[in-house]
């Protein structure tokens, strides 16, 4: 499970993740929106189905989180028994989604340099129960004036 601010390089990340890992494995994609409305979920899906690789979107309206019951009733399970992969991005809430258990094996979250310095600090939480923290953008710290190590 992936989890990031708005902008903090998600998409990204899992485009790159796809490209190195496709001809590995086959990958399905669950692409959780949080703003209702189809076409904004299937701007991310569209991006990694032209990758060649499942995509499912999943509105989750004008709910801030994503529980196991939103993932139980995407209609992943078809595609279950042929993937290695299932990649779910949750939504970018640091706060109440925290506690649910999605069935997920592993938990990521991405922040990038252009959020606020005392972001971690800020959810400690978050950042003490995920098994990987991806710092990005680091390429642009010093144009934000950030202190990358920090
Ligand atoms: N400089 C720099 N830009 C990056 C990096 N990763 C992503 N970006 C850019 O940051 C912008 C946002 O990246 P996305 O991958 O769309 O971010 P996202 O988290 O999926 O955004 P939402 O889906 O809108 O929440 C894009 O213009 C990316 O090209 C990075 O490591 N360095
Ligand atoms: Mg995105």
């Amino acid at each position: 499970m992936l989890w990031g601010a708005i902008g903090s390089g998600k998409t990204t990340l899992v485009e790159e993740t796809i490209r190195h890992l496709k001809d590995k494995y086959k990958i399905v994609m669950i692409e959780i929106a949080v703003i209702v409305g189809d076409t904004i979920a299937e701007m991310n899906a569209s991006c990694f189905r032209k990758l060649g690789v499942s995509t499912i979107p999943v509105n989750t309206g004008k709910e801030c989180y994503t529980d196991a019951k939103i993932i139980e009733n995407a209609p992943a399970y078809a595609y279950l028994e042929n993937i290695c992969l299932l990649i779910i991005k949750n939504v970018g809430n640091f706060i109440c989604p925290v506690d649910f258990n999605l069935g997920e094996s592993l938990r990521v979250v991405i922040v990038s340099v252009t959020e606020v310095e005392d972001v971690v600090s800020k959810h400690p939480l978050i950042f003490k129960t995920v098994e990987l923290v991806i710092l990005n953008k680091v390429d642009i710290a010093h144009a934000v004036d950030v202190d990358a190590e920090k």
